[in-house]
């Protein structure tokens, strides 16, 4: 029994120190950048505009007169909307030894969106304060990873800061510490003597990326190592809501007397026969029906029609309604890029004559909350 049990302990033991792939072990490393030499530099001034940065049309552009940069979400299927982060970065020692300007930017902390969260499922409309939608996604994460920012030419950043945004924009702009235009875009000033640059970088962020503000980071790197002051600021990406249907009528067909007949959506685009809508916005949305008589007329003051509707397929989710009704608001919400299907019935209890009848819907949207951000 003792021997066996050597014999065992000897082949563990070569399996371990053989060197080969048998066993992983796992080593620390560490290192620490040598020690930094000289001043840091300094990113005097920063600000978000419309972008491609190195299109002169939209130098120093944003989408609204309130102070600080705000922007039109696209409204359009899949659409990008190009961010430009800029910033006047100096370097007590010379701008020759700046090394980097980066940028970092944050979806909105104060909301989430989709995925839902299979652990806290979804509410009827979209729950109440105490219960909400939940989303595993956005709530303070980063936006892609970080963004490199280029050196403009001492004309075009001149250019741009000092006529553009100082003339155009006045408000646009972050400032650090007691900077101010006066400052930089003085004749003898920095920008002027090429003892500061503009540097800028673009991103893109989409259609369903949810509106809100977007936090913004700006800091530079010299070559001896030292980190500037990080400057940040919001921008907002301006609330939308807006749908777009692939189906301009609903056609009933025959429909029999006190027959409850449907029409069936489909989650295919473009098959106008089986209707679907989708979110073209960067917020959730109800979708919601108004309805005339198609003709069809009262008796006894009662109409005889009756219409129900849904967005999805869940039994539950049918809405009903009579013609002329204000605006009925249908569960589900349709997510943010969300495609669904709608589906739509008609009850006839009499008919006035022999038809055909027609008539006229009106379909509109409503804002529904986002999904929030389950507490940590
Ligand atoms: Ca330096
Ligand atoms: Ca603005
Ligand atoms: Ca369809």
């Amino acid at each position: 029994m003792k021997k066996a049990l050597f014999i065992f302990v000897a082949v563990a033991l070569a399996a371990t120190f053989s060197g080969g792939s048998v066993l992983a072990i796992t080593v620390d490393t560490n290192l620490m950048p040598a020690s930094a030499g000289g001043e840091a530099p300094i990113v005097k001034v920063k600000w978000e505009m419309n972008g491609p940065y190195y299109d002169p049309y939209f130098w120093g552009t944003d989408d609204s007169s309130q102070a600080g940069a705000q922007f039109h979400a696209p409204g359009i299927w899949e659409a990008t909307k190009t961010v430009s982060f800029c910033a006047v970065v100096t370097d007590p020692d010379g701008v020759a030894q700046i090394n980097g300007v980066y940028a970092d930017f944050y979806y909105p902390n104060d909301r989430a969106f989709h995925p839902e969260d299979p652990s806290h499922p979804d509410q009827i409309d979209g729950g109440t304060p105490a219960v909400p939608d939940y989303g595993l996604s956005g709530c303070g994460e980063q936006v892609g990873d970080e963004l490199s920012l280029t050196q403009l030419s001492k004309a075009d950043g001149i250019e741009l800061f000092c006529n553009q945004v100082r003339n155009y924009n006045n408000n646009l702009p972050t400032w650090y510490s007691s900077y101010d235009y006066d400052e930089v875009c003085a004749a003898d000033g920095e920008l002027e003597k090429e003892d500061a640059y503009v540097y800028c970088g673009d991103r893109d962020i989409i259609w369903e990326d949810p509106a809100g503000d977007y936090l913004v980071e700006i800091f530079a790197l010299d070559d001896p190592g030292n980190f500037s002051n990080t400057l940040t600021n919001y921008f907002e990406y301006l609330p939308l809501t807006a749908y777009e249907t692939d189906f301009t009528l609903v056609d009933y067909g025959n429909v029999s007397l006190n027959v409850q007949k449907n029409i069936a959506g489909d989650l295919t685009w473009g098959t106008s026969d089986r209707p679907s809508v989708r979110n073209l916005g960067n917020t959730r949305l109800y979708m919601g029906v108004v309805q005339d008589d198609m003709d069809l007329g009262t008796t006894g003051g009662v109409y005889n029609v009756s219409y129900r509707a849904r967005v999805g397929n869940e039994e539950a989710d049918w809405s009903g309604y009579v013609p002329y009704d204000p605006t009925t608001w249908l569960e589900d919400i349709l997510d943010l890029s969300e495609i669904e299907e709608m589906d739509f019935s008609i009850l006839v209890t009499k008919f006035p004559n022999q038809g055909p009848f027609y008539g006229q819907m009106t379909l509109s949207a409503m804002f529904a909350n986002f999904r929030e951000c389950f507490p940590s």
